[in-house]
This record gives C-alpha cells, structure tokens and sequence, in this order.
C-alpha cells in the first residue's frame, strides 16, 4: 500500500510538471511569425548539435524526425579521486576489483512537433555491459578455464524511456533558446543478475544495472546561436531521481554544462568541437549494510567463507567497489570532437535532410569518488531524419 501511494504521489507531480510545461509552451506562442525562418537554417549540417548533445532543436509544426544512435563507452582501470590506483592495492580491501568496462547502447528516438511551440520527443535504448574482474581469492567451487580470480559479468537489455517536451523560448533566424521538460521512466532493469565465480547467482553491481529504477526529471536549457559558417551553443542539463526504487536506493541527481563551436565546411558538412562537465552524487540506500549482491533479507556475511579466503581485516564490507553505493559519484570533464552530415536539398526526394554524425569523446579530467572505474574513451555514432507529416 506504501508503494502504491509513492506511485500516485510521482504521478502527480509528473502531472503538475507537464501542466507547467503546457503553460509555458502556450506562453511563448504568440511570437510565431518568426518561425518560419527556421525552415532557412534547418538544413545546415551545424544546424543540429554535435551527437552527444540531446534535445538541442525543436521541429516546425508537422514534423517527424526519427533517430538512431550507437554508443560505445571503454571504462580501464581504477581512480581515487583523481589518483589512479592498482588491482593490487584495491584487492587489499576488496574481494573483487573490476578491471575494464565496455558498453554499448542503441538508442532509437523519435520527435514530433503537432506546433511550432512544442516538440515531443521520446528515446528508448537497448544497452549492453561487459565487466571484467580480478578476485583476490580462488574459489573451491565452479571449474575455471580461465586464470584463477579473473572473473567476467554481463548484461543486456532494454533501458529507461525518456520522454521530454521541447519549448523554443527563442526562435529567431539565428539563435534558439529552448527549455526541455523531460522525465525518464524506469523500463530498464535494476535487478540483473549473474555470478561472481561459483555457481551462487548474484544481483550484479549498480553499473552493470540497466536503468536507475527511479522516476527522474530531467530539465535543461539549451541555446544556439549560428554567426556565418560558424555556430555555437550551450546547454545546462539535470537529471533528478525522484522515488527510491524498488531495490531500496536512489541514485544522486546529475548536473552538467556543455558548450559547443562547429565550423560548417560547405553545404553537407561541418566539424564541432564540445567540451563539457558532469557531477553526479553517490547513491542514497534505505537497506543498510547490504551487499548489492545479495538479497535485502538478512545475510551471513562469513557464508562466503563457504567458497572465499577468510576477510582479511583490511577488508570493507562490500566485496567490490562497484558494490558501495558511496563510491559511485564524481565528476568528469570531457573534450569531443564532432562531424556532422547532411544530405542537401538540392538532392531532393527522400535523400534531402537524411543526417549522419559521429562524435568521439575523451575525459580530460576525473575526479571519482573511490575507487571507481575510470573513463577511457567514448564513440557515438547516429542517423536522423527529419520530414514534414502536413
Ligand atoms: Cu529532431
């Protein structure tokens, strides 16, 4: 009964958000006449953000656009702040220590604009995570024909939708202002599990989980300004959990700012440069001294003991890092670079406004709370396609 009045509780806000998002979409209608200046810079290559900027343009009334985009994210080795520490030294206080992790996501997006004063959009993904580990123990049971203490995790599945209204605030010739009233729905799943070594079935550490678990509001504001070839923007993002999930913790809220410079090279083609900086929180839990691997129900820690090396003294709680949901939080600078692609409209037919990117990013600073797996390099890679329904 508890649960059910927390979800009636989230639906309204969720409510009175998209009130506030109605109210102020009608606010900002009366200066529709300059809209039909957008359809002149729509089929720039620069026109739209670099890749990893999300919600960064609204549509004209009528207009669909559909998107596909490819992420692939390598995470390598250990930070303490921004020290990087060993496996070995993390395996004195833990069992397990993660080494590298590689995920994948395929987003599929759709936009739609029923007035020049809003543009819905929806996202929904389908992730992978690839974790390996080291074990600073050798297990009595299982058979490994690989090296002792090398251990490996995966994942695999849909992630969170993502729903959010666009409101151009500003929609001259040259420069955009636009609010994004989004939330995410927790499709993704929280409770994914695998093995760490023997046969015993374990949930798997929060980053290999596929979504937060949580009702999140996600604002933020984006403005964009295009001055001959060249253009720019920035864009300030939040992403606020809103409820503890059903496994009994919420992740911390997010923050970032992102600014971009592209340079258009000729009427299909223009390169960006972004720089940008995240923070995000550790994670809040109600269910004290919980393994995430193990059921909230009351746990014999030395039942390990059944197939691990006694707990040296040295030894936390958590079997691993990724496993303490306060050493989860952190914040990163990245620095990407962009191509974005269109197909003219001189080509016409369906080809005209067919656009492909691609933008590789790369951490210029990490400061993690830890230790914590550190970033190594990102790649997204994607296709849209904008047409008119009326
Ligand atoms: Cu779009």
């Amino acid at each position: 009964m508890k649960i059910e009045k927390r979800v009636w509780g989230i639906l309204l806000m969720l409510f009175f958000y998209g009130s506030a998002v109605i109210v102020f979409a009608n606010g900002t209608h009366t200066s529709s006449d300059e809209k039909s200046t957008d359809q002149t810079t729509s089929t720039r290559p620069d026109s739209h953000a670099p890749l990893g900027v999300m919600g960064d343009h609204a549509h004209g009334a009528g207009e669909l656009m559909l998107s596909y985009r490819f992420m692939g994210m390598a995470m390598n080795g250990l930070l303490d702040g921004t020290g990087t520490v060993s496996t070995e030294d993390a395996l004195l206080h833990y069992q397990m220590v993660p080494t590298t992790m590689k995920m994948q996501m395929h987003s599929f997006g759709a936009m739609f604009a029923p007035h020049d004063s809003v543009t819905f959009m929806a996202m929904t993904s389908y992730r992978s995570n690839f974790m390996e580990m080291e074990g600073a123990h050798t297990h009595a049971t299982g058979g490994h024909d690989h090296p002792v203490g090398h251990q490996e995790m995966e994942s695999v599945g849909l992630g969170d939708l993502r729903l959010s209204a666009l409101i151009p605030l500003l929609n001259a010739s040259y420069a955009d202002l636009i609010l994004n009233a989004g939330v995410s729905i927790p499709t993704g799943a929280i409770d994914v599990e695998g093995t760490h070594g023997g046969d015993e079935l374990i949930v798997l550490p929060y980053p290999m989980q596929l979504g937060s678990g949580s009702f999140e509001l996600r604002p933020a504001v984006t403005f964009s300004e295009m001055n001959g070839s060249w253009s720019y923007g920035a864009q300030a993002h939040a992403a606020i959990p809103l409820n503890e999930n059903s496994r009994g913790y919420r992740m911390a809220p997010t923050v970032g700012l992102t600014l971009w410079g592209a340079r258009k090279l000729n009427d299909w083609l223009s390169i960006s440069v972004r720089g940008w900086i995240q923070n995000w929180g550790n994670i809040t839990t109600s269910v004290e001294h919980t393994e995430m691997g193990t059921s909230e129900d009351e746990h014999d820690h030395t039942s390990h003991d059944s197939h691990a090396a006694p707990i040296a003294p040295t030894q936390t709680v958590y079997m691993s890092p990724t496993m303490d949901p306060n050493l989860q939080g952190g914040t990163r600078a990245n620095l990407a670079g962009g191509i974005n692609f269109i197909v003219p409209d001189r080509f016409g037919g369906i080809l005209a406004g067919q656009r492909l990117a691609v933008e590789f990013q790369m951490p210029v600073y990490q400061n993690l709370d830890g230790p914590q797996m550190a970033l190594g390099w990102t790649i997204v890679a994607g296709w849209q396609y904008a047409f008119g329904l009326w």
